[in-house]
């Protein structure tokens, strides 16, 4: 029963509900530590952002739906370029820094929102539109953000999780994201520098008002939050390198496989085997190449490719999942050789890649003519001087400077050029 003597306490000032700002004891929380953690996250995202978007482009979206089928990325997809082939390590640098900064930033993403959680319980829900407005562009904020990071890390976690799909979801969330992001940062940032310049804190609503005895400074607990993310840098960073830094990558699940040694020791993606590709389609006698073009269609044996002029390449494979090798040296026929058999001298336009392999997402994909032409762009037989493995691709495969991994398609069995 209620005590009648004692007043009824309001939504705002009864400490048990989370609308009090009392029921927020945490002594950690108030401007100074948001600002620190936002300051970090203005950086990190925007970073973010960019290194995103170029890894979209590298796909040349804009190509063919076989590169990807996103809709009415017309607007958003304003800016797709071109996507060069040069420098070789351009798409490597850049997703390597975008799947690894992207998860060394999630502590700091937790530690921010949580430095922020009473805001998310303040009633009244809203005091006037502009508040409404505001409130409605946080939640815009914070769900973006968490939708972005669990896309992100489920795609390099779970492997394809979105078959198809993780592009436009990742990449439409993007934009939603970051433009609520950047509202915020413009609103937020003059307070926040602010906040750090100012030796004594202001005091704001993130302040608790009954503040339990601290049991870490402020400081401290920064350098927990940043521990935290050095772990994680560090269990994920060696995925972009060989050899023994690789086996430092525990959270990167193909980063630190064991790709075995030889020649053909290098990370691989899929298996032949998972592919479906067996050894009766790819042997001497069964498989043929198939290049079409202006002036009609050529078949190919292993054989006689080999004997067209060969030529190297040392370029690395990296993926969009963030793990990548070092360069290796792969040997094969020129792709704008292949262009020159069916038609296309000195031209060579976009070409359209077909594997082998039945059913998946990777098994086609479509190339630009700057990538056909690019005198390091091959359909590789051989890498590091040895025979293709059959699980890097084994009769044939595509090695393109500069481009994502999945533009590399193994066990090539069809090439169309032409304009796509
Ligand atoms: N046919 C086919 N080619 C493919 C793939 C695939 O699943 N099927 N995976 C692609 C992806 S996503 C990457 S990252 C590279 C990996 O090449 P690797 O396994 O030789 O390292 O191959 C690409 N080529
Ligand atoms: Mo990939």
């Amino acid at each position: 029963m209620r005590d009648p003597d004692i007043p009824r306490l309001s939504l705002r000032a009864d400490p048990r509900l989370p609308s009090s700002p009392g029921f927020w004891r945490s002594a950690l929380r108030g401007p100074w530590f948001t600002s620190v953690l936002g300051l970090v996250l203005l950086v990190g995202i925007t970073v973010l952002f960019v290194t995103g978007l170029v890894s979209y482009a590298a796909y040349n979206p804009d190509l063919s739906p076989v590169n990807d089928k996103t809709p009415d990325k017309g607007l958003l997809g304003f800016y797709l370029f071109s996507w060069p082939t040069g420098p070789h390590w351009l798409y490597r640098l850049n997703q390597g820094v975008h799947v690894t900064l992207g998860v060394t930033l999630i502590p700091v993403l937790l530690a921010k929102l949580w430095s922020v959680v009473p805001r998310l319980f303040t009633l009244p829900p809203a005091r006037s539109l502009t508040h409404a407005l505001e409130r409605i562009s946080l939640l815009l904020l914070v769900g973006g953000g968490l939708f972005e990071f669990v896309t992100g890390v489920l795609n390099v976690q779970l492997d394809y999780v979105f078959p198809g799909s993780f592009y436009r979801l990742h990449f439409y969330g993007a934009w939603v994201f970051f433009a609520a992001f950047t509202a915020h940062a413009v609103l937020k940032l003059p307070m926040a520098l602010r906040n750090l310049r100012q030796l004594r804190e202001e005091r704001n609503d993130l302040v608790s008002p009954r503040p339990n005895e601290p049991t870490v400074s402020r400081r401290g607990a920064l350098w927990f939050v940043g521990g935290g993310s050095l772990l994680l840098f560090a269990t994920t960073v060696g995925q972009s390198f060989d050899g023994p830094l690789r086996r430092t990558a525990l959270l990167a699940p193909h980063g630190a496989g064991e790709p075995g040694s030889g020649p053909n020791g290098f990370q691989i993606n899929k298996t032949a085997a998972y592919a479906g590709i067996s050894p009766a389609q790819t042997g001497e006698d069964a498989w043929r190449l198939v290049v079409t073009g202006r002036t009609g269609t050529v078949r190919l044996s292993r054989a006689q490719l080999a004997e067209l002029p060969l030529h190297s390449a040392a370029l690395p494979i990296a993926c969009v999942e963030g793990w990548s090798t070092s360069d290796q040296w792969w040997r094969g026929v020129r792709l704008r050789d292949l262009a020159a058999l069916v038609g296309y001298e000195d031209d060579p336009p976009d070409v359209f890649v077909e594997s082998l392999q039945q059913r998946g997402s990777f098994r086609k994909a479509a190339l630009r003519a700057n990538q056909v032409a690019d005198p390091r762009s091959l359909l590789a037989l051989y890498v590091n001087g040895e025979e293709l493995s059959p699980d890097h691709g084994h009769p044939a495969r595509i090695i393109v400077p500069a481009a994502p991994g999945v533009l590399n398609t193994k066990w090539v069995a069809r090439l169309t050029f032409g304009d796509l």
